[in-house]
Protein backbone atom coordinates (compact mmCIF):
# COMPACT_ATOMS: atom_id res chain seq x y z
CA UNK A 1 0.00 0.00 0.00
CA UNK A 2 1.49 3.54 -0.57
CA UNK A 3 -0.41 5.55 1.76
CA UNK A 4 1.10 6.68 5.49
CA UNK A 5 -2.26 4.81 6.72
CA UNK A 6 -1.94 1.60 5.30
CA UNK A 7 -5.29 1.46 3.54
CA UNK A 8 -6.72 -0.08 0.23
CA UNK A 9 -7.47 4.07 -0.99
CA UNK A 10 -10.13 2.71 -3.28
CA UNK A 11 -12.05 6.63 -3.48
CA UNK A 12 -15.81 6.47 -4.22
CA UNK A 13 -17.93 9.14 -4.92
CA UNK A 14 -21.16 7.43 -3.72
CA UNK A 15 -22.11 7.85 0.26
CA UNK A 16 -22.10 4.46 1.16
CA UNK A 17 -21.89 2.08 4.36
CA UNK A 18 -20.17 -1.44 4.12
CA UNK A 19 -22.51 -4.32 5.22
CA UNK A 20 -20.79 -6.46 8.27
CA UNK A 21 -21.86 -9.09 6.15
CA UNK A 22 -20.87 -8.26 2.88
CA UNK A 23 -18.20 -11.14 3.61
CA UNK A 24 -19.13 -14.67 4.20
CA UNK A 25 -16.69 -16.90 4.61
CA UNK A 26 -16.41 -20.62 3.07
CA UNK A 27 -16.71 -23.76 5.37
CA UNK A 28 -14.71 -26.59 4.30
CA UNK A 29 -15.97 -29.79 3.98
CA UNK A 30 -14.66 -32.91 2.55
CA UNK A 31 -15.55 -36.32 3.92
CA UNK A 32 -19.90 -36.87 3.92
CA UNK A 33 -21.63 -38.42 6.57
CA UNK A 34 -21.58 -41.90 5.34
CA UNK A 35 -17.76 -41.29 4.83
CA UNK A 36 -17.55 -40.65 1.53
CA UNK A 37 -15.40 -37.85 -0.35
CA UNK A 38 -17.59 -35.16 -1.43
CA UNK A 39 -17.68 -35.20 -5.17
CA UNK A 40 -16.44 -31.95 -5.62
CA UNK A 41 -13.93 -32.03 -2.77
CA UNK A 42 -10.30 -33.52 -2.98
CA UNK A 43 -8.91 -35.52 -0.04
CA UNK A 44 -6.06 -34.59 1.15
CA UNK A 45 -2.88 -37.01 1.51
CA UNK A 46 -2.86 -39.06 4.58
CA UNK A 47 -1.19 -41.98 5.44
CA UNK A 48 -2.47 -45.30 7.22
CA UNK A 49 0.03 -45.00 9.92
CA UNK A 50 -1.48 -41.60 10.61
CA UNK A 51 -5.12 -41.92 9.94
CA UNK A 52 -5.07 -45.26 12.29
CA UNK A 53 -3.48 -42.72 14.70
CA UNK A 54 -5.71 -39.77 14.40
CA UNK A 55 -8.66 -42.69 14.55
CA UNK A 56 -7.15 -44.36 18.18
CA UNK A 57 -6.77 -41.23 19.52
CA UNK A 58 -10.20 -39.71 19.34
CA UNK A 59 -11.46 -43.20 19.96
CA UNK A 60 -9.65 -43.22 23.49
CA UNK A 61 -10.79 -39.52 24.34
CA UNK A 62 -14.33 -40.59 24.16
CA UNK A 63 -13.81 -43.24 26.52
CA UNK A 64 -12.15 -41.18 28.34
CA UNK A 65 -13.90 -38.62 28.76
CA UNK A 66 -16.86 -41.18 29.03
CA UNK A 67 -14.87 -42.97 32.32
CA UNK A 68 -14.07 -39.63 33.69
CA UNK A 69 -17.25 -37.72 33.50
CA UNK A 70 -18.45 -40.47 35.20
CA UNK A 71 -15.77 -40.69 38.08
CA UNK A 72 -16.67 -36.67 38.48
CA UNK A 73 -19.99 -37.84 39.82
CA UNK A 74 -19.00 -40.72 41.63
CA UNK A 75 -17.09 -38.03 43.71
CA UNK A 76 -13.87 -39.55 43.01
CA UNK A 77 -12.32 -36.73 40.96
CA UNK A 78 -13.90 -32.44 41.53
CA UNK A 79 -13.52 -31.78 37.82
CA UNK A 80 -13.60 -32.67 34.33
CA UNK A 81 -14.40 -31.17 30.92
CA UNK A 82 -15.22 -33.67 28.15
CA UNK A 83 -14.19 -32.98 23.84
CA UNK A 84 -17.35 -34.50 22.87
CA UNK A 85 -18.29 -33.48 19.37
CA UNK A 86 -15.02 -31.64 19.20
CA UNK A 87 -12.94 -34.60 18.59
CA UNK A 88 -12.23 -34.58 14.77
CA UNK A 89 -11.30 -30.45 14.90
CA UNK A 90 -8.22 -31.19 17.99
CA UNK A 91 -7.12 -34.58 16.84
CA UNK A 92 -6.96 -33.65 13.23
CA UNK A 93 -5.14 -30.33 13.98
CA UNK A 94 -2.68 -31.97 16.04
CA UNK A 95 -1.93 -34.40 13.31
CA UNK A 96 -1.09 -32.21 10.69
CA UNK A 97 1.53 -31.10 13.07
CA UNK A 98 5.59 -32.17 13.30
CA UNK A 99 6.07 -33.40 17.00
CA UNK A 100 8.12 -30.99 17.92
CA UNK A 101 5.59 -27.80 16.95
CA UNK A 102 4.15 -25.74 20.23
CA UNK A 103 0.95 -26.38 21.15
CA UNK A 104 -0.73 -23.53 23.34
CA UNK A 105 -4.30 -25.36 24.34
CA UNK A 106 -7.39 -23.70 26.04
CA UNK A 107 -8.30 -26.50 28.20
CA UNK A 108 -10.68 -28.66 26.06
CA UNK A 109 -7.89 -30.39 23.74
CA UNK A 110 -6.93 -33.18 25.28
CA UNK A 111 -7.19 -35.13 22.64
CA UNK A 112 -4.04 -33.00 21.15
CA UNK A 113 -2.22 -34.21 24.21
CA UNK A 114 -2.80 -37.84 24.37
CA UNK A 115 -2.24 -37.66 19.88
CA UNK A 116 1.44 -36.49 21.18
CA UNK A 117 2.03 -39.42 23.53
CA UNK A 118 0.51 -38.62 26.79
CA UNK A 119 -0.06 -41.84 28.46
CA UNK A 120 -3.29 -42.61 30.27
CA UNK A 121 -1.42 -43.14 33.47
CA UNK A 122 0.09 -39.38 33.10
CA UNK A 123 -3.42 -38.34 32.73
CA UNK A 124 -5.01 -39.84 35.28
CA UNK A 125 -1.86 -38.45 37.26
CA UNK A 126 -2.76 -35.09 36.62
CA UNK A 127 -6.63 -35.67 37.86
CA UNK A 128 -5.96 -36.85 40.99
CA UNK A 129 -3.80 -34.52 41.71
CA UNK A 130 -1.11 -37.39 42.98
CA UNK A 131 2.86 -37.09 43.63
CA UNK A 132 3.25 -38.83 40.31
CA UNK A 133 1.44 -35.63 38.62
CA UNK A 134 3.88 -34.20 36.55
CA UNK A 135 2.54 -30.77 37.78
CA UNK A 136 3.23 -31.68 41.17
CA UNK A 137 -0.72 -31.45 42.20
CA UNK A 138 -0.80 -27.63 41.66
CA UNK A 139 -3.19 -27.27 39.44
CA UNK A 140 -7.26 -28.48 39.46
CA UNK A 141 -7.75 -31.69 37.16
CA UNK A 142 -7.58 -31.11 33.60
CA UNK A 143 -5.02 -28.40 33.53
CA UNK A 144 -2.06 -30.68 31.73
CA UNK A 145 1.32 -30.10 30.38
CA UNK A 146 4.05 -31.36 29.17
CA UNK A 147 7.35 -29.99 28.01
CA UNK A 148 8.79 -33.04 27.01
CA UNK A 149 5.81 -32.89 24.70
CA UNK A 150 5.96 -29.15 23.87
CA UNK A 151 2.72 -28.53 25.24
CA UNK A 152 2.15 -26.08 27.10
CA UNK A 153 0.52 -26.13 30.54
CA UNK A 154 -3.48 -24.79 30.46
CA UNK A 155 -4.31 -21.63 32.15
CA UNK A 156 -7.29 -21.19 33.53
CA UNK A 157 -8.36 -17.52 32.76
CA UNK A 158 -9.52 -17.50 29.09
CA UNK A 159 -6.96 -15.89 26.47
CA UNK A 160 -3.93 -16.52 28.57
CA UNK A 161 -2.58 -18.69 25.61
CA UNK A 162 -2.86 -16.27 22.78
CA UNK A 163 -0.39 -13.13 23.02
CA UNK A 164 1.61 -15.73 24.73
CA UNK A 165 1.38 -17.98 21.71
CA UNK A 166 2.12 -15.05 19.01
CA UNK A 167 5.53 -14.12 21.46
CA UNK A 168 6.39 -17.96 21.21
CA UNK A 169 6.33 -18.22 17.77
CA UNK A 170 7.48 -15.22 17.00
CA UNK A 171 10.72 -16.23 19.14
CA UNK A 172 10.59 -19.52 16.57
CA UNK A 173 11.15 -17.51 13.62
CA UNK A 174 14.06 -15.25 14.76
CA UNK A 175 16.93 -17.65 14.09
CA UNK A 176 15.75 -17.90 10.45
CA UNK A 177 15.59 -13.90 10.05
CA UNK A 178 18.30 -12.32 8.30
CA UNK A 179 19.85 -9.95 10.16
CA UNK A 180 20.58 -7.68 7.15
CA UNK A 181 17.39 -7.64 5.14
CA UNK A 182 15.00 -8.11 7.92
CA UNK A 183 13.42 -11.15 5.66
CA UNK A 184 12.56 -14.53 6.34
CA UNK A 185 15.85 -16.50 5.44
CA UNK A 186 14.59 -19.70 5.35
CA UNK A 187 12.26 -22.25 6.09
CA UNK A 188 11.19 -22.57 9.92
CA UNK A 189 11.45 -25.46 11.47
CA UNK A 190 9.02 -25.57 14.16
CA UNK A 191 5.61 -23.12 14.24
CA UNK A 192 3.10 -22.84 17.15
CA UNK A 193 -0.90 -23.67 17.16
CA UNK A 194 -2.89 -21.99 19.87
CA UNK A 195 -6.57 -23.23 20.41
CA UNK A 196 -9.54 -21.30 21.83
CA UNK A 197 -13.34 -21.16 22.09
CA UNK A 198 -15.12 -18.35 20.50
CA UNK A 199 -15.70 -17.42 23.71
CA UNK A 200 -12.18 -16.79 24.67
CA UNK A 201 -12.25 -14.80 21.36
CA UNK A 202 -13.63 -12.13 23.40
CA UNK A 203 -11.40 -11.33 25.44
CA UNK A 204 -9.10 -8.24 24.66
CA UNK A 205 -6.15 -11.07 24.49
CA UNK A 206 -7.09 -12.41 21.16
CA UNK A 207 -7.24 -9.10 19.87
CA UNK A 208 -3.83 -8.18 21.41
CA UNK A 209 -2.87 -11.63 20.11
CA UNK A 210 -3.72 -11.60 16.54
CA UNK A 211 -2.76 -8.32 15.96
CA UNK A 212 0.38 -8.97 16.73
CA UNK A 213 0.98 -11.61 15.05
CA UNK A 214 0.08 -9.93 12.44
CA UNK A 215 2.06 -7.49 12.30
CA UNK A 216 4.95 -9.06 13.36
CA UNK A 217 4.82 -11.94 10.91
CA UNK A 218 4.41 -14.51 13.70
CA UNK A 219 4.38 -18.07 12.30
CA UNK A 220 1.35 -19.15 14.42
CA UNK A 221 -1.92 -21.20 13.69
CA UNK A 222 -4.24 -19.81 15.47
CA UNK A 223 -7.12 -22.33 15.66
CA UNK A 224 -10.78 -21.45 16.86
CA UNK A 225 -13.14 -23.65 18.01
CA UNK A 226 -16.43 -22.23 17.30
CA UNK A 227 -18.28 -24.24 19.21
CA UNK A 228 -21.83 -22.45 19.72
CA UNK A 229 -21.35 -21.79 23.55
CA UNK A 230 -19.62 -19.67 25.87
CA UNK A 231 -20.72 -22.02 28.67
CA UNK A 232 -24.50 -21.17 28.64
CA UNK A 233 -24.34 -17.82 25.98
CA UNK A 234 -24.95 -19.01 22.80
CA UNK A 235 -22.85 -17.46 19.97
CA UNK A 236 -25.41 -14.98 18.77
CA UNK A 237 -25.28 -13.63 22.40
CA UNK A 238 -21.45 -13.39 21.70
CA UNK A 239 -20.82 -11.46 18.47
CA UNK A 240 -22.77 -10.15 15.50
CA UNK A 241 -19.92 -10.28 12.95
CA UNK A 242 -19.87 -13.91 10.63
CA UNK A 243 -18.00 -15.94 13.32
CA UNK A 244 -14.23 -15.61 14.72
CA UNK A 245 -13.21 -15.87 10.82
CA UNK A 246 -13.87 -12.44 9.22
CA UNK A 247 -11.87 -11.19 12.56
CA UNK A 248 -8.80 -13.29 11.03
CA UNK A 249 -9.34 -10.89 7.60
CA UNK A 250 -10.31 -7.85 9.60
CA UNK A 251 -7.03 -8.14 10.64
CA UNK A 252 -4.99 -9.19 7.48
CA UNK A 253 -4.43 -12.77 8.52
CA UNK A 254 -5.08 -15.67 5.71
CA UNK A 255 -8.21 -17.26 7.26
CA UNK A 256 -9.96 -20.39 6.92
CA UNK A 257 -13.69 -22.33 8.55
CA UNK A 258 -13.83 -25.83 8.20
CA UNK A 259 -16.43 -28.43 9.04
CA UNK A 260 -14.71 -29.27 12.40
CA UNK A 261 -16.66 -32.75 12.60
CA UNK A 262 -14.72 -33.81 9.00
CA UNK A 263 -11.32 -35.10 10.08
CA UNK A 264 -10.10 -34.65 6.88
CA UNK A 265 -10.88 -31.27 6.36
CA UNK A 266 -9.60 -29.99 9.63
CA UNK A 267 -6.37 -32.27 8.45
CA UNK A 268 -5.79 -30.28 5.26
CA UNK A 269 -6.86 -27.07 6.32
CA UNK A 270 -4.23 -27.75 9.09
CA UNK A 271 -1.13 -29.34 6.81
CA UNK A 272 -1.59 -26.11 4.41
CA UNK A 273 -1.78 -23.33 7.26
CA UNK A 274 0.99 -24.78 9.10
CA UNK A 275 3.23 -24.60 5.57
CA UNK A 276 1.90 -21.10 4.84
CA UNK A 277 3.16 -20.42 8.59
CA UNK A 278 6.47 -22.27 8.19
CA UNK A 279 7.15 -20.83 4.32
CA UNK A 280 5.93 -17.34 4.63
CA UNK A 281 6.56 -17.00 8.44
CA UNK A 282 3.31 -15.78 9.20
CA UNK A 283 0.09 -16.38 11.37
CA UNK A 284 -3.18 -18.05 9.80
CA UNK A 285 -6.36 -18.26 11.78
CA UNK A 286 -8.68 -21.78 11.43
CA UNK A 287 -11.75 -21.66 12.36
CA UNK A 288 -13.57 -25.17 13.08
CA UNK A 289 -17.22 -25.11 13.31
CA UNK A 290 -18.54 -28.33 15.75
CA UNK A 291 -21.57 -28.42 18.36
CA UNK A 292 -20.28 -28.80 21.69
CA UNK A 293 -22.49 -31.88 22.12
CA UNK A 294 -21.58 -32.25 26.00
CA UNK A 295 -21.84 -30.16 28.64
CA UNK A 296 -19.16 -27.30 29.62
CA UNK A 297 -17.90 -29.45 32.29
CA UNK A 298 -19.12 -30.99 34.76
CA UNK A 299 -20.24 -27.84 36.96
CA UNK A 300 -22.43 -27.45 33.98
CA UNK A 301 -25.99 -28.56 33.05
CA UNK A 302 -26.95 -27.46 29.58
CA UNK A 303 -31.09 -28.34 30.03
CA UNK A 304 -31.18 -24.72 32.04
CA UNK A 305 -30.25 -22.89 28.25
CA UNK A 306 -30.67 -25.13 25.79
CA UNK A 307 -33.38 -27.55 24.53
CA UNK A 308 -32.61 -31.74 23.78
CA UNK A 309 -34.57 -30.78 19.90
CA UNK A 310 -31.38 -28.20 19.48
CA UNK A 311 -29.00 -30.90 20.56
CA UNK A 312 -30.35 -33.38 18.53
CA UNK A 313 -30.51 -31.30 15.20
CA UNK A 314 -26.56 -30.69 15.77
CA UNK A 315 -26.04 -34.47 16.50
CA UNK A 316 -23.15 -35.59 14.13
CA UNK A 317 -20.17 -37.83 15.33
CA UNK A 318 -17.19 -37.19 14.41
CA UNK A 319 -15.62 -40.02 14.95
CA UNK A 320 -18.30 -42.31 13.57
CA UNK A 321 -17.65 -39.94 10.44
CA UNK A 322 -13.97 -41.11 10.07
CA UNK A 323 -14.54 -44.26 10.96
CA UNK A 324 -16.67 -44.66 8.40
CA UNK A 325 -14.30 -43.92 5.95
CA UNK A 326 -11.43 -45.68 7.30
CA UNK A 327 -13.33 -48.97 7.05
CA UNK A 328 -14.07 -47.51 3.11
CA UNK A 329 -10.49 -47.95 2.88
CA UNK A 330 -10.16 -51.26 4.57
CA UNK A 331 -7.73 -49.76 7.19
CA UNK A 332 -9.76 -50.64 10.33
CA UNK A 333 -12.80 -53.50 10.64
CA UNK A 334 -16.09 -53.39 13.18
CA UNK A 335 -14.96 -56.64 15.21
CA UNK A 336 -11.79 -55.14 15.87
CA UNK A 337 -12.74 -51.61 16.69
CA UNK A 338 -15.30 -53.50 18.98
CA UNK A 339 -12.52 -55.49 20.72
CA UNK A 340 -10.09 -52.47 20.91
CA UNK A 341 -12.58 -50.25 22.95
CA UNK A 342 -13.37 -53.02 25.43
CA UNK A 343 -9.95 -53.16 26.17
CA UNK A 344 -9.22 -49.93 26.27
CA UNK A 345 -12.17 -49.25 28.96
CA UNK A 346 -10.76 -51.99 30.68
CA UNK A 347 -7.33 -50.03 30.76
CA UNK A 348 -8.86 -46.87 31.99
CA UNK A 349 -10.25 -48.16 34.86
CA UNK A 350 -7.33 -49.67 36.26
CA UNK A 351 -4.92 -46.91 35.57
CA UNK A 352 -8.11 -45.17 37.38
CA UNK A 353 -7.69 -47.28 40.29
CA UNK A 354 -3.88 -47.05 40.01
CA UNK A 355 -4.02 -43.59 39.81
CA UNK A 356 -6.21 -42.54 43.02
CA UNK A 357 -3.61 -44.78 45.49
CA UNK A 358 -1.09 -42.94 45.03
CA UNK A 359 -0.30 -40.67 47.77
CA UNK A 360 -0.44 -36.91 47.42
CA UNK A 361 2.50 -34.49 47.22
CA UNK A 362 4.41 -33.63 50.16
CA UNK A 363 3.43 -30.56 51.30
CA UNK A 364 6.40 -28.51 50.82
CA UNK A 365 6.46 -29.44 46.83
CA UNK A 366 3.88 -26.43 47.02
CA UNK A 367 6.25 -23.75 47.48
CA UNK A 368 9.17 -25.88 46.23
CA UNK A 369 10.47 -25.22 42.29
CA UNK A 370 8.00 -22.02 41.72
CA UNK A 371 11.06 -20.04 42.29
CA UNK A 372 14.64 -20.82 42.42
CA UNK A 373 14.10 -20.18 46.43
CA UNK A 374 11.21 -19.63 47.94
CA UNK A 375 10.51 -15.65 48.51
CA UNK A 376 9.65 -14.64 51.69
CA UNK A 377 6.25 -14.06 51.33
CA UNK A 378 5.62 -17.78 49.81
CA UNK A 379 7.55 -19.52 53.49
CA UNK A 380 4.84 -17.10 55.30
CA UNK A 381 2.10 -18.50 53.34
CA UNK A 382 3.75 -22.05 53.84
CA UNK A 383 4.11 -21.51 57.61
CA UNK A 384 0.61 -19.92 57.83
CA UNK A 385 -0.60 -23.45 56.59
CA UNK A 386 1.08 -25.56 57.99
CA UNK A 387 -0.31 -23.97 61.83
CA UNK A 388 -3.46 -23.93 59.76
CA UNK A 389 -3.36 -27.59 59.14
CA UNK A 390 -2.02 -28.72 62.58
CA UNK A 391 -4.85 -26.87 64.50
CA UNK A 392 -7.17 -28.76 62.26
CA UNK A 393 -6.23 -32.73 62.46
CA UNK A 394 -9.92 -33.81 61.87
CA UNK A 395 -10.27 -31.43 58.49
CA UNK A 396 -6.70 -32.36 57.11
CA UNK A 397 -6.58 -36.31 58.07
CA UNK A 398 -2.13 -36.92 57.66
CA UNK A 399 -0.50 -40.09 56.49
CA UNK A 400 3.27 -40.22 56.52
CA UNK A 401 3.66 -36.60 56.25
CA UNK A 402 1.17 -36.08 53.85
CA UNK A 403 -2.47 -34.83 53.94
CA UNK A 404 -4.60 -37.73 52.53
C1 LIG B 1 -10.94 -14.38 31.95
C2 LIG B 1 -11.98 -15.43 32.22
N1 LIG B 1 -13.29 -15.10 32.26
C3 LIG B 1 -14.22 -16.02 32.52
C4 LIG B 1 -13.85 -17.32 32.76
C5 LIG B 1 -14.93 -18.36 33.08
N2 LIG B 1 -15.08 -19.26 31.92
C6 LIG B 1 -14.45 -20.45 31.89
S1 LIG B 1 -14.73 -21.27 30.47
C7 LIG B 1 -15.74 -20.06 29.88
C8 LIG B 1 -16.39 -20.17 28.52
C9 LIG B 1 -15.40 -20.27 27.40
O1 LIG B 1 -16.03 -20.57 26.20
P1 LIG B 1 -15.24 -20.85 24.88
O2 LIG B 1 -14.01 -20.01 24.82
O3 LIG B 1 -16.18 -20.72 23.76
O4 LIG B 1 -14.71 -22.35 25.01
P2 LIG B 1 -15.53 -23.70 25.21
O5 LIG B 1 -15.66 -23.92 26.70
O6 LIG B 1 -16.83 -23.55 24.53
O7 LIG B 1 -14.68 -24.76 24.61
C10 LIG B 1 -15.85 -19.01 30.81
C11 LIG B 1 -16.67 -17.80 30.60
C12 LIG B 1 -12.47 -17.63 32.74
N3 LIG B 1 -12.02 -18.86 32.96
N4 LIG B 1 -11.57 -16.67 32.47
Amino acid sequence: MSNPNNVSLNINHDLEFIDGHALTIPTLSILTEDGDIHPSATAPTISKHTAIKLYETMRFIRLLDERMQGAQRQGRVSFYMQCLGEEAAVTASAAALDQDDMIMAQYREQAALHYRGFTLDQFMNQMFSNELDLGKGRQMPIHYGSKELNYMTISSPLGTQIPQATGYAYGQKVKHIDAKTGELASTIDNVTICYFGEGAASEGDFHAGLNMAAVHKAPVIFFARNNGYAISTPADEQFKGDGIASRGVGYGIKTIRVDGSDALAVFAATQQAREIAATQGEPVLIESIAYRLGAHSTSDDPSGYRSKDEEATHKVCPIDKFKKWLIKQEWLNEEDDAKAKDTIREDILAALKRAEKVQKPALEELISDVYDTPIPSLERQYNDLKAHIKQHPDAYPITAGRIK
